[in-house]
């Protein structure tokens, strides 16, 4: 067993994977890759809260799965798995959807912005979210759960299910998890190019409104080129009054790895549509080498599948010691 401390994190295949989820969330994972024992999940369960073709959410797994590779991850240091595959984030959602209140659940934004989205299906399951991303993370004594800052409420319920029942068990089931969430000015929020005040989504039916990490060249130029920005001409960082600037800013700071500071300083007396000419062909030279990496990743099917049956194996073997602790404290009889 390893004794380094456990990351856990996810992302649903819905939608395309789009800068915003890149710089909130995979680009720390590949940073703490190194000090952490590392599980990175394909959250299939989670998707289907909202409708999805079958044939596309077969193919955007393995599309995700692939993109986390060519972003930087690597399945001999960490854990890569789908969660359909892991039977036990189903069991433990289900112990601790007996300890989870309507009242708490009732309160997350997720799920008042997504039944807001999809008034057709306001099913049972994405009001219940929240209980099965607990059970993701707390199923592996999980210390770090790097994820963008529209997860935050997610994690405190988290929190909150993990110091209940320890309580209430009066023993250690699970580690209390913290959050790692970088500021906004550091990209834990990149908002909508088109509605700054937004977040920028992955399923969003505009794509105008996201850089995916496929779009070539002249797509994210085209997207930049169009993006809100806000009225004067100066370029500095105000999120109240200047949300577009800033959020072209901070994609630009992020990205090139340099202070918002001196990225306000390379801009004087230039107009927004230098910072967006710029800006594009920042994305577009980033993005370029990961694109090439996915085209041949993507192109083994067999290695992908082997790639994540390790990885399941792997997660299982980690998730099981908890279930049952758990299952004892309920007062299963354990076969
Ligand atoms: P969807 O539109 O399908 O609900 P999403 O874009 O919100 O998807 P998720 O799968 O819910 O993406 O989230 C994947 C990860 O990306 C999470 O850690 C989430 O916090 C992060 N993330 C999502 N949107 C942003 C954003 N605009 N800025 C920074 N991080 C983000
Ligand atoms: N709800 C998350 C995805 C997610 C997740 C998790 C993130 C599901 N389970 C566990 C971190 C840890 C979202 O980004 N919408």
């Amino acid at each position: 067993m390893t004794s380094k401390p456990t990351l856990f994190s996810g992302i649903q295949p819905s939608g395309d994977l789009m800068i915003g989820n890149y710089i909130g969330s995979i680009k720390n994972w590949v940073k703490m890759q190194d000090d952490y024992n590392c599980l990175f999940s394909l959250v299939n369960l989670h998707a289907i809260t909202v409708e999805q073709s079958p044939e596309a959410l077969k193919k955007r797994s393995l599309d995700f799965v692939a993109w986390y590779l060519a972003a930087g991850i690597d399945p001999d240091k960490s854990t890569v798995f789908i969660q359909s595959h892991v039977p036990e984030h189903s069991e433990l959602a289900w112990l601790l959807n007996c300890h989870t209140y309507m009242g708490e659940l009732n309160r997350m934004t997720q799920f008042k912005d997504k039944s807001a989205k999809h008034e057709q299906n306001i099913n049972v399951g994405l009001f219940d979210y929240p209980a099965l991303m607990a059970a993701d993370i707390l199923l592996y004594q999980t210390e770090k759960v790097p994820v963008g800052a529209d997860q935050k409420q997610h994690l405190e319920l988290t929190r909150d299910l993990a110091i209940r029942l320890n309580n209430k068990f009066e023993r250690e089931l699970f580690k209390v998890p913290e959050p790692f969430i970088p500021p906004t000015s550091a990209g834990g929020r990149i908002m909508s190019l088109q509605d700054p005040t937004a977040k920028m989504s992955k399923s969003d039916e505009n794509k105008d409104n996201f850089i995916a990490l496929a779009d070539d060249r002249k797509q994210i130029l085209k997207k930049l080129k169009k993006a809100v920005t806000d009225s004067g001409s100066e370029i500095y960082y105000d999120l109240e009054n200047k949300p577009g600037v800033a959020n072209l800013l901070t994609l630009y700071s992020v990205i090139s790895d340099q202070p918002i500071d001196a990225v306000v300083k390379h801009f004087e007396g230039k107009m927004y549509g230098h910072l967006k000419i710029e800006l594009a062909e920042l994305i577009a030279d980033y993005l370029e080498p990961i694109q090439n990496r996915f085209t041949e990743i993507r192109s083994n099917e067999t290695e992908l599948h082997a790639i994540l049956t390790k990885g399941a194996d792997h997660a299982r073997q980690q998730a099981q010691p908890t279930l049952r602790a758990f299952q004892e404290a309920l007062g299963f009889v354990l076969r």
